[in-house]
């Protein structure tokens, strides 16, 4: 597409789709109508996708999940699409600049975090690696909230991203299915006379698709991101509209549109609500009724269901599929129950999330029986024949059974989601190596003891085509222009970067990069909070969900630690350093908000107090979001990954920081190990407590007072926020949070303190080194090709779906 081409159809669209003369068009109408261009050229390459789906026997990756966090896709697609440059000049010609229209996207933030995140870079990179998908979630209305800092305390702000419309969806109302409800089952005689239960619910909505092209960097691939919208069945009960009563009649509209309102902005606890419950039950039925009839659309019979879709359950929220499958072969397609568990085991890949005993979902029984009564009849089923075959072949005791029972008994009777997985599911999977270990170990030992070969691990990896070439251009242009562009799709090239971390004149280069990018962050964070931020200085950044296993208090802490060394002694030689935060808090996670609050309240003092901010300044970035990340990941110098050792399960952020040069500080958690492993441990600054001591610690009986007794920093850093120091003199505000540390400190801040401090010591002086740092940054750079998403999904595709690429023909491209 050339630049005039492009100006064209752009002036079209503004005639056409939006209805305003160019003179008359605001810089939203100008971005809405360039991505209505980009749209329409995504549009030859998904046909061609579709047409190849219909036209040869192939299998088709169907990706689960409640989150989706896709960040904003016109950049994305001008370099998948490779159009940038034209599109640049095109818009110029208009009076337009690209960045300012890039500007005017609404991220759609359908996610959390990781989860949600680490979904979207498995769609790019399926796209990428010619690999069909159908990625399908929920459209909500509102996505993650956005963040303010008001006084230091987050405020929870809605998001409304689609109040200016969204070009890149495309409804397709001929693409709906009926998802049923509450009720009763009964007992029926079909025409053969066969017994048969049927379900007779009491309450319907409709899901309709809004579908998303996924553009492959570069080749013609363009998977689809379908994402329903619930719907009343019809907008109004003329019954009860006759009958005078008005708001009745759109009362049922305005429950059924309920459903898919708003993204639950819990990231790891669960919350066992009972929209959350319909929301799962929603997008997963229209899914699985959408294959169905993809399936019947080729005249395929329902035999061959699994050799068409591999359905993948990102983590437990869409777990009731195996239920929801069974009930639309049993009950609906009359299939044997064998002959149904045979297909919905061979369908289902089950990938777990996380550790957290707390995060794990369990739905009450009573909730579970009144919404979907059938699925309830269908689990006690499968439950009943997996425990029998449990008894008969493994010959296991009472207490046993009971642990492996789709149902908890101790207390009031919950479903377990993980273990509705497990059972239906041929593949089980976490998430970086250490934690598919921890899992055999703990959570689903039971269920690894039972079928050892359905387990595997599948490390994360996030897209270097946004988290890279996108987000740090001038990295990129570097990069390629030492060792040519193949790294963006073959990430294990950049190992050819490693000589050139010998080489002064290129890791000037590198130094100059990092600088003009930590520039552009400085400039940001100036902007969003009046912080001035040194980009000569260390950037040491933090950024994820606001979580106490996630350890910002840690870190803030070693801030703390310094300030007082400084007070101590205003003349001590530190390093200069910008402590960067970001991240949200779930909004009912009452010490999550209260660390925001001493983040603000640290950063407050410290960047007011002439003694100490010449060396010290605290920024925390409003509203982490993957728009900012972008900006982000690429200014770090120093990465903080330190969570206690045996609760994250991966981490993502960890990768984005580490592909774009930064080193990092962290604990032997998660994919931090593997990132260790590759970069070399040389290269990557570690402390803390191993997954095993920090078990043995809890086990002996850990007294968290006893660490404050034994470190006097420790202990000056907690009496100065206990005693009101940064907050005015309120001994009040902080006062949870340091009851917490001091009583109990579930996740081992204290313990941890010491050697992190000392850890940080360490850091600032290989910082003393540039030309040293420098060298390790390649390294970090050079090494951390393994982190591609596309790595992963080639690992899910060969070992676990049997989704082969297929490449896509343009045949007429005009
Ligand atoms: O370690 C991360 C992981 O990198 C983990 O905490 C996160 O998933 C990432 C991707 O694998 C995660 N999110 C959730 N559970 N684990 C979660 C749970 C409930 C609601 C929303 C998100």
């Amino acid at each position: 597409m050339s630049a005039p081409e492009i100006k064209k159809s752009i002036l079209d669209h503004l005639t056409y789709s939006i209805g305003r003369p160019p003179s008359l068009a605001s810089k939203q109408d100008y971005y809405k109508a360039l991505a209505l261009t980009v749209r329409d050229r995504l549009q030859q390459h998904w046909v061609e996708t579709v047409q190849a789906y219909l036209e040869q026997d192939l299998k088709v990756a169907c990706y689960l999940s409640a989150e989706f966090l896709m960040g904003p896709h016109l950049g994305n697609n001008l370099l998948n699409l490779g159009i940038e440059n034209e599109v640049r000049q095109a818009v110029k010609e208009m009076g337009c600049e690209l960045d300012e229209l890039l500007a005017e996207e609404e991220e759609p933030g359908l996610g959390n975090g990781g989860l949600g995140r680490l979904a979207a870079c498995y769609m790019d990179s399926l796209a990428t690696l010619e690999r069909l998908a159908l990625g399908y979630g929920i459209r909500y209305e509102f996505g993650i909230f956005d963040q303010e800092i008001r006084d230091g305390w987050q405020c929870e702000i809605t998001d409304k991203w689609l109040r200016s419309g969204n070009p890149w969806e495309i409804a397709k109302p001929e693409i709906t299915y009926y998802v049923n409800f509450g009720g009763h089952t009964e007992y029926y005689r079909d025409e053969a006379g066969a017994e048969r239960i049927r379900w007779v619910p009491d309450r319907a909505v409709k899901g309709m698709a809004y579908d998303t092209p996924i553009q492959g960097y570069r080749v013609n691939t363009c998977n689809t991101l379908r994402l329903w919208s619930a719907e009343a069945c019809e907008s109004f009960d003329f019954q009860a509209f006759n009958t005078g009563d008005y708001y009745g009649a759109v009362d049922d509209k305005v429950i059924s549109e309920t459903i898919t309102k708003v993204l639950y902005p819990n990231d790891e606890p669960e919350i066992g609500k009972r929209l959350r419950l319909l929301q799962q039950y929603f997008f997963v039925s229209c899914s699985l009724q959408d294959m169905l009839r993809l399936l019947d659309a080729q005249g395929q019979p329902t035999q061959r269901f699994p050799e068409k879709f591999a359905v993948q359950l990102n983590d437990t929220h869409p777990s009731i599929g195996v239920a929801e499958l069974m009930r639309l072969l049993v009950d609906e397609r009359r299939l044997s129950w064998e002959d149904a568990w045979d297909i919905t085991v061979l369908t289902f890949g089950y990938t777990n999330h996380t550790l957290l005993p707390e995060a794990l979902e369990t739905w009450p029984l009573p909730l579970f029986r009144e919404l979907l009564p059938r699925h309830l009849e269908i689990i006690y089923e499968i439950n009943a024949r997996f425990l029998a075959s449990v008894r008969e072949t493994h010959h296991q005791d009472d207490e046993h059974v009971k642990r492996l029972s789709l149902i908890d008994e101790n207390g009031e009777k919950r479903i377990r989601m993980a273990h509705l997985a497990c059972v239906g599911s041929h593949a089980i999977n976490g998430v970086a190596a250490l934690h598919s270990e921890l899992l055999k170990r703990s959570v689903l030992k039971d269920f690894y003891e039972l079928w050892p070969e359905r387990f595997n691990n599948k490390t994360n990896g996030v897209t270097p085509r946004r988290f890279m070439a996108l987000a740090n251009p001038k990295l990129s242009e570097l990069i390629t222009r030492t060792i040519g562009d193949g790294w963006i799709t073959h990430t294990e090239e950049l190992r050819m970067l490693e000589p050139f971390s010998e080489d002064a004149a290129f890791r000037k280069e590198w130094r100059l990069v990092k600088q003009s990018n930590k520039q552009q962050l400085a400039d940001y964070i100036l902007k969003q909070t009046g912080i001035e931020l040194d980009p000569s200085w260390m950037f040491d950044v933090q950024v994820k969900r606001i979580h106490e296993y996630k350890r910002q208090h840690l870190n803030i802490l070693h801030v703390i630690t310094l300030y007082n060394r400084l007070k101590r002694d205003p003349k001590l030689a530190i390093a200069p350093r910008a402590f960067i935060f970001g991240g949200k808090a779930a909004p009912g996670y009452f010490i999550a908000k209260r660390i925001i609050k001493l983040i603000n309240a640290v950063g407050e003092v410290v960047n007011n107090d002439p003694d100490v901010n010449k060396k010290l300044r605290v920024a925390f970035v409003p509203n982490f979001n993957v728009q900012n990340g972008q900006l982000i990941y690429p200014a770090a110098d120093l990465s903080e990954q330190i969570s206690m050792a045996g609760k994250e399960a991966s981490g993502t952020g960890n990768m984005k920081f580490t592909l774009n040069g930064a080193l990092t500080i962290g604990t032997l958690d998660g994919a931090n190990v593997e990132i260790r492993d590759e970069v070399g441990e040389e290269n990557f600054f570690l402390f803390g407590l191993t997954t095993e001591e920090t078990l043995r610690l809890q086990q002996q009986g850990y007294r968290p007072y006893a660490y404050v007794e034994g470190n006097s920093e420790l202990a000056e850093a907690i009496r100065l926020i206990a005693s009101g120091h940064f907050s005015h003199g309120d001994t009040e505000v902080f006062r949870p949070l340091v009851d917490n540390l001091c009583q109990s400190d579930p996740f081992l801040v204290f313990a941890d303190y010491a050697d992190y401090i000392a850890c940080q010591d360490k850091v600032a002086g290989v910082w003393k080194d540039p030309e040293n740092w420098t060298r390790m940054s390649i390294l970090n750079t050079a090494r951390a090709g393994k982190f591609s998403s596309d790595r992963a999904i080639r690992e899910y595709c060969d070992e676990i779906w049997d989704v082969r690429p297929v490449p896509i023909m343009i045949k007429d491209k005009t």
